[in-house]
């Protein structure tokens, strides 16, 4: 029996098309209508003054904790965008860019980081699924997603998000592994933002990459720069035409930074160096795709001007919204089922009982504002 080098049949490349100066490699560009370059800048924008908006509230005790996805919007947008409407969007929770893209209303994101069922309400007609915390949990939907999208035979991709934290969890094992050996349409972003909590990414595995897992599995994986997002687009493009003609899935690493703190309730500083910090914020995917559009001629200081005004009222008026939200405290008996079990029946009695005061406990108002209800 000779020795010789095993010839794998998957690949893994590592993509950058738009560098940190904004300059293009004119031979990767994908091909980008102005209008969508357009709304691909409006998408990052939007995000990040969300972002912005939304650690000031919490601050402001206005809402709940908060997980700021500051610096990542590259990586979440350029994969929604690159799907469509009958695919399956399955986040976790640094995706905001991709959620609003998807067209869910900003003032259920924000109902939802207040603690309130409402804001895991889809909007009408998309096959998203909510934010959801639990860590690799997503790809264990993505996977039964994409299953039944295949036994239907209905050519929709699930598309599902996790962390590089994420890709230590069993789940994430376990879905990667069914997605490759039952060939299922999905495509698995994994968000390398260099940390989980305090763990850096070099004591989460001993892997050079985490695109090279994909081998393992026997599927296609790349390593996309994240903070880039022609090179989000491109690969989640090429994964999905894959996982729709029936070449099973994609690992996408997005090598991205989290800017921000882990969540409201977290200082980074405690695990982590300014200057490292200070090194991905020149790496900033909004500012680079800036410089692309505008030697592009798509838009100009002014048309910036004008979208950034747009984007204070969007973002007011939906703040407004959700914190005139009349909350009745019984929305999470109505989420979980689409009928309530018996058990949960019985809760729900009982807390209807307490919140009259007919159960002799402290009686409570059903009826303030959202926001006070939210804590
Ligand atoms: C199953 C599970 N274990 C632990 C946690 C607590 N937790 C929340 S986020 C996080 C770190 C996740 O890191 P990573 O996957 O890199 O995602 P990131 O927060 O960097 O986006 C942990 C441990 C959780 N939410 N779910
Ligand atoms: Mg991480």
């Amino acid at each position: 029996m000779p020795r010789k080098k095993i010839e794998l049949k998957n690949t893994v490349e590592s993509l950058s098309i738009l560098d940190a100066n904004g300059k293009v490699d004119k031979k990767l560009e994908p091909k980008l209508s102005k209008d969508e370059l357009h709304s691909l800048f409006r998408g990052l924008l939007l995000a990040r003054r969300y972002d912005e908006r939304m650690l000031r509230l919490q601050r402001q005790g206005r809402i709940g904790t908060y997980g700021p996805a500051l610096g990542q919007e590259a990586a979440a947008l350029g994969p929604a965008f690159a799907i469509t409407k009958d695919d399956w969007f399955v986040p976790s929770f640094r995706e905001p860019a991709g959620m609003l893209w998807r067209g869910w209303p900003m003032s259920r994101l924000m109902l939802w980081w207040g603690g309130n069922e409402i804001g895991s309400t889809p909007p009408e007609g998309m096959n998203d699924l909510p934010i959801c915390v639990p860590v690799s949990s997503q790809i264990q939907y993505g996977a039964g997603i994409a299953w039944g999208c295949k036994l239907d035979g209905n050519k929709s991709v699930a598309l599902a998000f996790v962390g590089d934290g994420g890709t230590s969890e069993g789940d994430f094992h376990e879905g990667v592994n069914c997605a490759a050996a039952f060939n299922l349409p999905m495509v698995i972003v994994v968000q390398n933002n260099q940390w989980a909590i305090s763990l850096p990414r070099r004591k989460q595995t001993a892997s050079e990459t985490i695109a090279q897992k994909a081998l393992a599995y026997g599927i296609n994986g790349i390593q996309a720069d994240g903070n880039d997002i022609l090179a989000m687009v491109t690969a989640t493009r090429e994964a999905v035409d894959r996982a729709r003609s029936g070449g099973g899935p994609t690992l996408i690493e997005a090598v991205t930074y989290r800017l921000g703190v882990h969540t409201t309730a977290d200082d980074p500083k405690k695990y982590r160096t300014e200057e490292e910090v200070e090194a991905w914020r020149a790496k900033d995917p909004i500012d680079r795709f800036w410089k692309y559009i505008q030697d592009k001629g798509v838009m100009d200081e002014k048309a910036r001007e004008t979208m950034e005004a747009e984007i204070t009222a969007e973002i007011s008026a939906a703040v407004e919204e959700t914190e005139s939200y009349q909350s009745n405290n019984t929305e999470p008996f109505h989420h979980c089922f689409e009928e309530m079990t018996p058990a949960l029946r019985r809760q729900y009695s009982e807390f209807q009982a307490y919140l009259s005061g007919a159960d002799n406990g402290s009686p409570k108002s059903a009826s303030s504002s959202a926001i006070s209800q939210l804590h």
